[in-house]
C-alpha cells in the first residue's frame, strides 16, 4: 500500500531533470516525439547558438550520447549532452578570441 509520503520518496528518488534541461528539450524536439534528432540539434545550434554544424557533426553527437541506440535523444540522454556542451562551450569561447566560431 503506497502513501503519499511514499510516493512524494519514490518521485524525490528518480531524480527530476534539471529545469533548464527540459526548457531547452521541448524548445528542440520540434515533433514533440520526446527524442532529439540529428536534424533538431544542427536547428537548434544554428537558432541558439548560431554556429553551424554539418550533419556528420550533428549525427557524431547524437550517436555518442545515444545510450539506448535508438536514434535520437531522450531527456535524460539530452540532459548528458546539455552537460557536456555547457562545459564545452566554455572552453570553446576561451579558445575563441576573435569569436569566429573556429579554433584558430
Ligand atoms: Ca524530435
Ligand atoms: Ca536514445
Amino acid at each position: 500500500m503506497e502513501s503519499p509520503s511514499f510516493i512524494s520518496q519514490f518521485n524525490h528518488q528518480i531524480s527530476p531533470v534539471h529545469p533548464a534541461v527540459e526548457k531547452w528539450f521541448r524548445a528542440m524536439d520540434t515533433k514533440d516525439e520526446g527524442k532529439i534528432s540529428s536534424k533538431e540539434l544542427q536547428q537548434a545550434f544554428e537558432i541558439f547558438q548560431g554556429k553551424h554544424f554539418s550533419d556528420a557533426a550533428c549525427k557524431f553527437v547524437v550517436r555518442l550520447f545515444d545510450l539506448d541506440k535508438n536514434g535520437g535523444l531522450d531527456i535524460k540522454e539530452f540532459e548528458t549532452l546539455y552537460f557536456y556542451v555547457k562545459q564545452w562551450l566554455v572552453a570553446f569561447n576561451t579558445y575563441d578570441r576573435d569569436d569566429s566560431g573556429f579554433f584558430r
